[in-house]
């Protein structure tokens, strides 16, 4: 089989790039080692910035996030008991967020391209890009018990944190920056009303809590947790009690409670790879870095990261000029960091630290103190939070 772009990996990045090269006419193959369902299992991120919507739009798999996703202009930080609410729309220049999960974003692009006829291949074992250090890449891949080629111009990674692409680089083209955090993010989905119309992030002396949602019927809500936790020690009524401690009394009496459908707990680590080219591969999305959730900025940053590529290779099938996919890796690079750092900040000034000292933690009380107080500082935490432009 022969393709123009060969995609591994059918999550929102592989598929957000695919959608928008079969639009542009760009021939491709999606290629992922698990089932569809298996992918519509995964529960993930919430807010999308409006850059991710726009480029949903050009892929024409935005209707339902139109009719159903939830524009917010704010969220509220708390601490000391009390909320204090960013103007999102009003400190960004009218910029807001849309809160729809990850999962519909990824169903809506399922549809668009199984409507578009590109062909993606599930469950597709022992993946492997080859000889993209040349002018003839191919990938490899195991179905069936049968060994497939398929040759193409260009391979995008798209294959997450634990994918086949970086590790297919040879140690030395690549270099690492990575920062794990000593503790996770305990989450539930439930089908009950959210305890507000916006989201909450809390800092509590037990620790982080924040209160997101789905819809105006569906709950998610999250708090930080040690890393030796196990979801089983975790019922629904131990998980209710911690997060009423930790939010503010008026928020506390007013949560609505029922039976989670889903409950898990998720590492919190930064990470990055440079560079995101090496010859005919490109790294995209969670491939090529890792955010702590607390800025929700992983799904976006896969959405400027497929915007960067997507743009580079019309131009080199369009114009025949390399310009886009020679700058490709520099420019995502550019706005990467700018949320690494971002989503740190974020978690730093939130989470409790077991080795916090007594001054570490007037510092942090003194940063969200500062933030509250200055409209320069709230202003800078909503350029970032609404997304940094491509
Ligand atoms: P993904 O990991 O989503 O997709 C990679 C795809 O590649 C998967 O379908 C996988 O099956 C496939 N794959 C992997 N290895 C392969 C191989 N060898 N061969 C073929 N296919 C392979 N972001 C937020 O903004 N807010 C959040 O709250 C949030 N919560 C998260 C919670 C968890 C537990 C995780 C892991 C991530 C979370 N994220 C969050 C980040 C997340 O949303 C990612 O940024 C987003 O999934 C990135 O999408 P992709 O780059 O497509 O990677
Ligand atoms: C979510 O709804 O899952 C969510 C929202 C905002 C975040 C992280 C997760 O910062």
């Amino acid at each position: 089989m022969r393709t123009q772009i060969a995609i591994i990996g059918s999550g929102p990045s592989g598929l957000l790039l695919g959608q928008l090269l079969t639009g542009a006419g760009i021939d491709n193959v999606i290629l992922d080692r698990v089932g569809k369902d298996y992918i519509l299992g995964r529960v993930r991120a919430g807010v999308l910035e409006e850059g991710t919507v726009r480029l949903l739009d050009e892929a024409r798999s935005a209707a339902r996030l139109h009719a159903e996703g939830l524009p917010h202009n704010g969220f509220s930080l708390a601490f000391d008991g009390r909320d204090h609410r960013i103007d999102l729309y009003g400190l960004s220049g009218g910029k807001r967020v849309t809160v729809y999960g990850q999962t519909e974003v990824t169903r809506d692009l399922m549809e668009q391209r199984e409507a578009s006829d590109a062909l993606t291949i599930y469950d597709a074992a022992d993946v492997t890009p080859h000889d993209f250090d040349g002018h003839t890449p191919f990938v490899s891949y195991e179905k069936d018990g049968v060994v497939h080629r398929i040759d193409c111009d260009f391979i995008a990674g798209c294959d997450g944190f634990h994918g086949a692409s970086r590790k297919a680089l040879p140690k030395k083209a690549i270099r690492t920056f990575e920062k794990i955090y000593p503790f996770g993010w305990l989450g539930i989905l439930v089908d009950v009303a959210p305890v507000n119309h916006e989201l909450i992030y809390a800092n509590h002396p037990r620790g982080f809590a924040l209160c997101s949602m789905r819809s105006a019927t569906r709950s998610r809500y999250y708090i930080q947790c040690s890393l030796d936790e196990k979801v089983e020690d975790w019922s629904d009524d131990r998980f209710w009690d911690e997060l009423r401690c930790r939010l503010p009394t008026h928020h506390a009496e007013a949560l609505k409670t029922a039976a989670s459908f889903e409950k898990s707990i998720a590492p919190l680590r930064s990470f990055v790879a440079e560079p995101l080219r090496f010859g005919r591969l490109f790294l995209v999305g969670d491939a090529a870095h890792i955010v702590p959730p607390t800025g929700a900025k992983g799904l976006n940053l896969a959405a400027s990261d497929v915007h960067y590529l997507f743009e580079g290779l019309r131009e080199f099938y369009g114009d025949r000029s390399s310009a886009g996919i020679d700058a490709y890796s520099q420019k995502a690079l550019a706005r990467v960091w700018k949320a690494v750092r971002f989503s740190w900040w974020m978690t730093t000034m939130m989470h409790r630290f077991p080795d916090t000292g007594d001054f570490d933690q007037k510092i942090q009380e003194a940063e969200l103190d500062y933030l509250t107080h200055s409209r320069a500082a709230s202003t800078a935490l909503a350029e970032n939070y609404v997304g940094l432009p491509f």
